[in-house]
């Protein structure tokens, strides 16, 4: 039905969302950054209840982007830059310890920035993986290399149980819903150097304003 087409993950689709990410200008348009991650968290559901933590996770992260792009001040919020801007030139930002802005758009987007990373990473992995890789053992790889820095110990557990659980290298592949792994690997290279563009662009801007360890 279309209902439960709209709920299936394809990677083709994310693939356009993060096409669109970027202006001429580099800057990174939230809306089809938002709708990007919107595409992820359809593949992680896709993937079982075990992940269902992390979903929940992602999915509020969305949520509170979303609440500040359509809020009153929505105009402020359509690009990162002058999210990042409007923010910082505001005081709304609770920049070395937990304050009165718990849910400042720069400390939740730094949240789902840092696990774009692990993304770039695992993906790569997957890319370049051949039949006898396990993806359990990528994503753990891209994980203790990118988030896990991040997370708690208790986190990092759930994590590993939960990668241990992970579909295999050919459902996973079944899962991207683009048709034979020649196709998957080919998408795979055309959307990962647009990924790593908005992680690069979005890192540098963080960095120039001190934002990287927003607590
Ligand atoms: C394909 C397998 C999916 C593996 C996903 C790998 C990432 C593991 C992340 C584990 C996150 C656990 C849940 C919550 C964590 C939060 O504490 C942190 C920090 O937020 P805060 O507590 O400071 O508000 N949240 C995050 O780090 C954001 C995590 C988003 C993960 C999205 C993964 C999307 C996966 C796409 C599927 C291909």
């Amino acid at each position: 039905s279309a209902a439960s087409q709209d709920q299936k993950f394809c990677l083709q689709e994310v693939l356009d969302t993060f096409k669109l990410c970027l202006s001429e200008k580099k800057e990174v348009y939230l809306q089809h950054y938002v709708d990007g991650w919107r595409g992820l968290v359809k593949l992680l559901n896709s993937l079982g209840n075990v992940f269902g933590f992390i979903s929940k996770d992602a999915v509020s992260k969305i949520q509170i982007l979303v609440n500040h792009l359509s809020g009153e001040n929505g105009s402020q919020y359509v690009t990162v830059q002058s999210m990042v801007k409007y923010e910082m030139d505001n005081g709304l930002v609770d920049l070395t310890k937990r304050g009165s802005h718990p849910e400042s758009g720069c400390r939740t987007l730094l949240r789902l920035h840092r696990a774009l990373r692990w993304l770039d990473l695992f993906l790569e992995r997957l890319r370049t993986s051949t039949e006898d890789d396990k993806t359990s053992v990528m994503c753990a790889e891209a994980y203790n290399q990118s988030l896990a820095r991040h997370h708690p110990w208790v986190v990092r557990t759930a994590a590993g149980v939960a990668f241990c659980v992970l579909p295999g290298r050919p459902a996973f592949f079944e899962v991207m819903n683009v048709g034979p792994p020649e196709n998957v690997v080919a998408i795979l290279g055309e959307a990962l150097p647009l990924i790593s563009e908005v992680y690069q662009v979005t890192e540098e801007l963080y960095a120039q304003n001190n934002l990287l360890d927003i607590p």
